[in-house]
């Protein structure tokens, strides 16, 4: 393979003559943007420990009163990619939030989509387009791209959250945007995983007949579901096969959401693994137990609550480090988004 040709190769006035017509050659950065084989990654393996935000996180509870703040959010920003760009990976934001009893972080909506991955405390809701989600330990509640969501507190202590956006993607498309509003009106009803979606191969006949309704029919999935999910299907696959399991729409079977995925994995007692090598970029979030984790040969321990950033096309292999108890993880990825793209692969 020859060496390409260098922009300190070039005469400067040819350089400058193309800068001022707003040019530049491509072959001194071909590279760059083509690695052979592999893509450069800024991204790197991380683990943000939630002692760490936790402690810092109730800080800012005392520091910073809601109204000052519309979200009280600590950003967990990937240091290889730089920190005030707020980036887990190229792809995904992750915050953690913080609300207080008797706090309301008020209405909007926006471009971006956003899912909450509830971490601790009990007693909050988030409202979305009127459909009121009670938050437990565990529970996944989306806001999808352009629909209403508020979060209030009307029970005791801090309720914490993990919040997983589309940001940084919609932000760099320059489309990121959003519109503030009055207090939703709700509905009494429970949210459609009580009432409308309570059973996986059951949907409302007419939704089916129609091939009409709502883009994003289940908003909330209670972890009290997955858990048991999981168990049920750990109990019955290959001990070789991995307890990985999908949250999709049910009227579709498509992932819940354009550009983010998400799943659950449950690690058996003392189960080491490696994971399928693929084009995404992804979160691990420890929803409980505790493990090690080797990315593209960085050596993680995570605990309950922990959080790490997966580059692109990583070498990942993680444990579960107790014999008795399974851990579990829920996972942030952009494969639908890459698979939409059309680059989405699995080496
Ligand atoms: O709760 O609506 O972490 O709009 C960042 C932006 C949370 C939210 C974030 C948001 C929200």
């Amino acid at each position: 393979m020859s060496e390409l040709g260098t922009l300190e190769g070039l005469p400067k006035e040819y350089v400058k003559g193309l800068a001022d017509r707003n040019l530049v050659p491509l072959w001194p950065s071909l590279r760059q943007v083509l690695p052979y084989g592999i893509p450069s990654r800024r991204t790197v393996p991380v683990n943000w420990r939630y002692k760490d935000i936790r402690d810092n996180l109730l800080r800012a509870g005392d520091l910073t009163p809601i109204e000052k703040a519309e979200r009280r959010v600590l950003v967990l920003s990937n240091p290889g990619i730089g920190l005030e760009s707020m980036q887990a990976t190229p792809s995904i934001y992750i915050g953690m939030q913080l609300i207080l009893p008797g706090e309301t972080a008020p209405n909007h909506k926006h471009s971006p989509s956003a899912v909450r991955f509830v971490v601790e405390g009990e007693g909050a809701k988030t409202i979305v387009n009127g459909e009121v989600c009670p938050m437990e330990k565990g529970d996944l509640i989306l806001t999808p791209s352009g629909l209403w969501h508020e979060h209030v507190h009307t029970g005791h202590g801090p309720v914490v959250w993990l919040d997983a956006l589309d940001l940084p993607l919609v932000y760099a498309l320059e489309a990121s945007y959003c519109i503030e509003g009055e207090s939703q009106p709700v509905s009494n009803r429970p949210d459609a995983s009580q009432t409308t979606y309570t059973k996986a191969g059951l949907v409302p006949s007419s939704v089916i007949r129609k091939r009409g309704g709502s883009d994003y029919p289940l908003l909330r999935f209670p972890w009290r579901d997955v858990s048991v999910a999981l168990q049920d299907y750990a109990s019955v696959v290959d001990k070789d096969e991995l307890v990985q399991l999908a949250y999709v729409n049910p009227t579709t079977g498509q992932p819940c959401l354009p550009i983010l995925g998400f799943s659950a994995i449950m690690l058996r007692p003392g189960e080491e693994r490696t994971l399928t090598r693929r084009s995404a970029s992804a979160v691990l979030h420890v929803q409980s137990g505790k493990g090690t984790a080797l990315i593209d040969g960085a050596e993680l321990d995570w605990d309950e609550s922990d959080t790490m950033a997966v580059p692109t096309h990583a070498n990942v292999q993680i444990a579960n480090s107790s014999t008795s108890e399974p851990a579990y993880l829920f996972v942030v990825d952009d494969a639908p988004m890459q698979q939409k793209l059309g680059f989405y692969e699995e080496f």
